[in-house]
This record gives C-alpha cells, structure tokens and sequence, in this order.
C-alpha cells in the first residue's frame, strides 16, 4: 500500500444504452440526465487500449446525482469521498437514484473516452474490489495482466458468466511499446508465465509487477496525440489533457 493517498484519474464512460436487466430499474429515474461509469485507474496513458469495463457482479452500484444534469455510478463509498472532495454541487452531499449489483449492469454499452474503440460493454470480473476506487475498472488487455486474464476467461465460459459473446469480442488493442514484451507486454507475460485463469493470483501480481515497471520505465506511445514520447513524459499530459475536456477528474483516497 502507498503512503500517503492514491491519485487517480476518475474516467467518465457515458452510458450508450442499458443492459436488458438494468433499463426497467434505472431508465426512469434518470430521465433527461446524462450518466456515466466511473473508472478510477492509475494509467491514464494506457485508455487508447480499452477493450471493455469491469464491475464486481456481487458488489453494490448506486446511481449518484452528482449535480442537476450528471448521474455517476460507482460505489457508494467513492461517491461518499467524491462528495467531499469537490465533485459534487453540494460539498459533503449526494442523492442516490437507485441502487443494482453489478451483474445486473453486466451487457450496458459505454463510450470509452480516448480509446481505439469508442464504445466497449460492461462485464463482470470476480476479483473487482469493493473497497478500492470507485469499484468500476476500465479493461486494457494490451498493458494490465488482470484485464487480460479475465477477458479471455470470459470468452472461454461466456455461457458460465452469463455474457453474450459479442459482449467480449474486442481485441486488445497495442498502446505502448516495451524493449523487453512488444506492443502488448500484459499478453506477452500471461502466454510466457503460463497464466491460465484470473485464480492464478501469484503469477499475476508478478506480471502486473513486471508489466507496470517496464511500462513505466521503458516504455514509448504508439497511439494517441503522444505517440512518440516515453511514457513518463505522456502520462501527466494525457490525463491533464482529459481532465480539461470533461471527460476525467482527478479522484483520491
Ligand atoms: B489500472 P492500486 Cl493498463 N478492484 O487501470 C480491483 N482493481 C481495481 C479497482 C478495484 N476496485 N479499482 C481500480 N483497479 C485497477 C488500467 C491499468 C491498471 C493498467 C495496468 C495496471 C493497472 C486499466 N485497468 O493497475 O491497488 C485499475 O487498473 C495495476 C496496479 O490502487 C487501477 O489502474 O494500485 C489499479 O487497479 C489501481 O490499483
């Protein structure tokens, strides 16, 4: 765990259309408002790659009315710290318009701001965290070996996890280039450990390690207004830049 607090970026993923489960309990209730998935995510140089988003299917999701034209959906908790951090109109306050598991938002269609892909679907991950961030996690197969792993494991069960197969069919697309792993270093390392399922929880922290520092490092932009630059030198200028056209805000806990 870091020291002092976490600094994400919050990614906002507008809602394109509601999963068949999700639109008799939410379409009401936010009538006319524009709403959006929050992804709290530590790199934000890597959102050209996303393939999808994650929700916990156990876990909690409320519908918060952040000001009078924005709905946010995470988990009660991130909108607790929101509300004290600024985001909403009222400091310290927040109405809830309706609360679902994740696994009813399973199949929701979202833009993905900054992607290849502009509109990805919501599924379900098992290892999602309810207490971490804002509990909605944006997938980028290309550079996060947890995002990956899970991907192709729902591909394998669709059936099992309950998704329609189109839901999952976007390829991981390459963001960043790695002297050590190619253009797609959390590929590269779950086929070289062997990584078989999201259960693997040892290989995969060593290749979340592994990935993150050679990213991070040695790393070189292949997409986006930044292709070019090292990582280090795009990452602050890719989050200030979708920060400042409304589409991220800064989120810590
Ligand atoms: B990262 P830290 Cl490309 N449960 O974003 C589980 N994981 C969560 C989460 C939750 N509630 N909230 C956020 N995360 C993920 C991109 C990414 C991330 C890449 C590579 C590595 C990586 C795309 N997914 O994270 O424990 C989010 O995934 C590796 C650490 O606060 C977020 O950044 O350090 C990261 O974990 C935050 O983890």
């Amino acid at each position: 765990e870091a020291l002092g607090p976490q600094e994400y970026t919050a990614l906002k993923m507008e809602v394109v259309q509601w999963s068949g489960l999700a639109a008799p309990e939410v379409d009401q209730k936010v009538q006319g408002k524009k709403v959006y998935f929050v992804a709290a995510t530590l790199r934000p140089e890597t959102m050209y790659g996303q393939t999808n988003c994650y929700v916990g299917p156990a876990i909690p999701y409320g519908l918060y009315a952040i000001n009078d034209t924005n709905v946010y959906v995470c988990t009660e908790r991130a909108a607790r710290n929101m509300a004290y951090q600024g985001t909403t109109s009222e400091k310290g306050r927040v109405e809830c318009l309706a609360t679902l598991d994740g696994a009813k938002l399973v199949g929701t269609k979202i833009k993905a701001p900054f992607a290849h892909y502009g509109e990805v679907y919501v599924l379900p991950m098992e290892t999602v965290l309810a207490t971490k961030g804002t509990g909605v996690v944006t997938s980028v197969p290309s550079d996060s070996p947890d995002d990956y792993a899970t991907l192709m494991e729902l591909r394998k069960k669709a059936e099992y996890y309950k998704i329609d197969p189109s839901w999952a069919a976007l390829d991981p697309f390459p963001v960043l280039r790695t002297p050590s792993y190619g253009d797609m270093a959390a590929e590269f390392l779950c086929k070289q450990m062997k990584i078989q399922s999201p259960k693997d929880k040892v290989q995969l922290a060593e290749a979340k390690d592994l990935t993150y520092k050679e990213g991070f490092y040695s790393g070189v932009m292949l997409a986006g207004e930044y292709k070019g630059l090292t990582v280090q030198e795009a990452k602050p200028k890719v989050r200030a830049d979708m920060i400042q056209q409304g589409l991220a805000f800064p989120y810590a806990e």
